[in-house]
């Protein structure tokens, strides 16, 4: 990332967080699906309920935009009314729709919104990190992953951050029992499950929903991970934060979401992203399984 980038600011006068939106844990708190749904999936290092975590501190919903113009107000209302107390960055790539232009009027009516407008199009991985790197900057305690379309629901939010006082990183997950997906052909159905069977064969992890890009992470997760040396895009992208999580041993939960397909505006799902993926995703397991051979630390 060059330093033009790091240089960028938000547009939007960001103060730094005031309120908190979680107390220090409780037994009474551990995490559950809050509507009574199935219990959530704990992978990673399971403490058997022994470790204490921290306060949550302030929520940063990060909502990577590229040409979501007719997409990025309601999705921003609909968080502000789930998680009152979150705030939300726009990390937009330029979009030529005017997306960033739509996301600074919602920043001028509403300071829990900020806008990070990056140069031009450089992928969802590099938009995520940046705005990681903006939120633990400016003091956040949870970064959560959303994307801007719909797909998933701000409704289900208060569970992910529920699940996360009891977590280092919580997935919102379509294959643990309970998680849906409304309006996918079986060909996306297909390779989505079949993209996280082969991650979590290839990476010998146990996170049945691999490249889910609703996700929930305490500062200390992303900082302890080695987010710096990733370099991944799309859903590669996800699939490498999980397994570098898994790796690092951090607590990871699945807690089951129902994903709804866009109804508006283009995707950016390619035949590229998934091939990218899949050579990636080998290339880690095969490097992986000959470290462990010759008896070599995971670097
Ligand atoms: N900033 C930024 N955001 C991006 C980029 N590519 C995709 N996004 C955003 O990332 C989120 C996920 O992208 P989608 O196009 O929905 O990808 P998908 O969910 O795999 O595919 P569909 O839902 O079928 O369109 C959306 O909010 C996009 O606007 C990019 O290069 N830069
Ligand atoms: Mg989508």
């Amino acid at each position: 990332m060059s330093d033009a980038r790091e240089a960028e600011e938000p547009r939007t006068g960001a103060e730094e967080p005031t309120t908190e939106a979680d107390q220090p844990r409780t037994e009474a708190d551990r995490p559950g699906t809050a509507d009574g749904g199935p219990e959530p999936r704990r992978t990673g290092q399971d403490d058997g309920g022994r470790r204490k975590y921290g306060p949550l501190g302030t929520v940063l919903v990060i909502i990577p935009t590229y040409n979501e113009a007719e997409n990025i107000a309601p999705i921003v209302a609909r968080v502000r009314e789930s998680v009152p107390d979150a705030h939300i960055l726009v990390a937009d790539d330029n979009s030529p729709d005017g997306t960033g232009k739509v996301a600074d009027e919602l920043a001028v009516e509403d300071d829990h919104v900020k806008v990070l407008h990056r140069k031009g199009k450089e992928g969802l991985g590099a938009a995520y990190l940046a705005g990681f790197r903006w939120g633990i900057e400016h003091g956040y305690g949870v970064l959560v992953e959303m994307d801007a379309d719909g797909s998933h629901q701000p409704e289900e939010l208060p569970r992910l951050l529920t699940a996360l006082k009891g977590a280092d990183l919580v997935i919102g997950s379509r294959w643990v029992p309970g998680g849906r997906i409304v309006n996918w052909p079986k060909s996306r159905e297909f390779i989505s499950r079949g993209g996280s069977t082969y991650s979590r064969l290839m990476l010998d992890v146990p996170i049945r929903d691999m490249t889910a890009g609703y996700r929930a992470f305490r500062k200390e997760t992303l900082e302890g991970l080695g987010m710096e040396a990733v370099a991944s895009q799309g859903y590669c992208f996800q699939i490498d934060l999980a397994w570098r999580a898994v790796k690092a041993g951090f607590h990871v939960i699945e807690v089951p979401v129902t994903f709804i397909e866009r109804e508006r505006g283009e995707s950016k799902m390619s035949r590229d992203i998934v091939t990218e993926a899949a050579w990636r995703v080998m290339s880690w397991g095969v490097g992986s399984r000959v470290n462990k051979l010759l008896g070599r630390k995971e670097p």
